[in-house]
């Protein structure tokens, strides 16, 4: 007789294997029913077990409340389904890119995810100054940032995560193995010891994995991001991706207008008298001029 079917969550995804945890607590390892895998970490799946003990196969996907992908013109990647937060980890050593931080709040806000920066290792107070100067205008985006050591305490993270199913991001070796391995001493996440030879000793995260703070709360621990292609967004999410911007769109002298060189331009006005950041109308046009190429790309022209 064929096996029920059971529900769980995709805890972690490895090429085409999924472990799934069950409501007990058990995990499974799946693979999908069909050729292509379709499932990210953080799925809702409905699976069935095989006569192999701790194996099963997939069977079904819940709709998701919302999907987390990167992609440039040549391929996309699922990071994580279902999340409410994502939380930015940077730290004061090694540099980070405010580039990149914007690039993850556009993903946040045309997700509507909400978003905290936080901002590791500050017992390295050399480099502290300098990095609290980059986030300052994040801070007057409105978007909150927390400071931390986690080798010391992550205790001021604790109530952002509660009743939410957070995701870690952020560039390799900042600290968010760290973190997971601070908040659940259980889970052992491998943390990366930056040496300066290239390859030994690091413990690199490869793979996102879902761990079960408490029962209303998650904590998807994921692999170091160097960039974060965005070209799965539409213009309009794009848009929204830049909180800020979201008066000016609409006040523009030409409906069309794209924002470059036109005259009556409002976003370039708003820049030049200083009330939106001059580097993030540049990376919203280079983030809209990456998508239109992927599009051309796509058509083949
Ligand atoms: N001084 C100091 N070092 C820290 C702190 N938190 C983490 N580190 C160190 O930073 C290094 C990188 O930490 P990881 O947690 O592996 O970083 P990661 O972001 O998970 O890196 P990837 O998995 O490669 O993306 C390790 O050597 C940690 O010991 C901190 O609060 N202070
Ligand atoms: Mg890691
Ligand atoms: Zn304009």
């Amino acid at each position: 007789m064929a096996q029920a079917t059971e529900g769980g969550v995709v805890v972690a995804s490895f090429g085409r294997q999924y472990e799934v945890a069950t409501p007990t607590g058990e995990t499974v390892l799946c693979v999908p029913r069909a050729k292509r895998s379709i499932y990210a970490c953080g799925d809702e799946v409905g699976f069935r077990r095989t006569h192999e003990a701790g194996r099963g196969v997939l069977e079904a996907l819940a709709p998701r409340r919302s999907l987390l992908h990167r992609a440039d013109a040549f391929r996309e990647k699922l990071i994580a389904a279902n999340v409410t937060q994502i939380v930015i980890v940077v730290a004061t050593e090694p540099s980070f890119s405010d580039e990149l931080i914007s690039r993850c709040l556009c993903a946040a806000e045309a997700q509507n995810l909400a978003a905290l920066i936080l901002l590791n290792k500050i017992d390295l107070t050399e480099r502290l100054p300098a990095a609290q100067q980059i986030l300052g205008p994040f801070r007057s985006l409105g978007y909150p940032i927390l400071e931390l050591a986690a080798e010391s305490s992550v205790a001021a993270l604790r109530p952002h995560l509660e009743g939410r199913t957070s995701i870690l991001v952020g560039q390799s070796g900042m600290g968010k193995s760290t973190v997971v391995n601070a908040l659940l001493p259980e889970a052992r996440a491998a943390t990366r010891e930056i040496s300066l030879s290239l390859d030994s000793g690091k413990h690199t995260t490869t793979f996102a994995r879902l761990y079960h703070l408490d029962e209303h709360s998650r904590l998807i621990d994921s692999p170091g991001l160097q960039t974060f292609g965005l070209t799965h967004l539409s213009p309009t999410a794009i848009e929204q991706g830049f909180r800020e911007f979201s008066p000016y769109f609409g006040q523009c002298r030409f409906r069309d207008c794209q924002h470059l060189e036109e005259p009556g331009c409002a976003l370039v006005a708003a820049a030049d008298s200083g009330q939106i950041s001059r580097r993030r109308l540049d990376l919203f046009r280079q983030i809209r001029a990456e998508n239109e190429a992927a599009r051309r790309l796509a058509r083949g022209h």
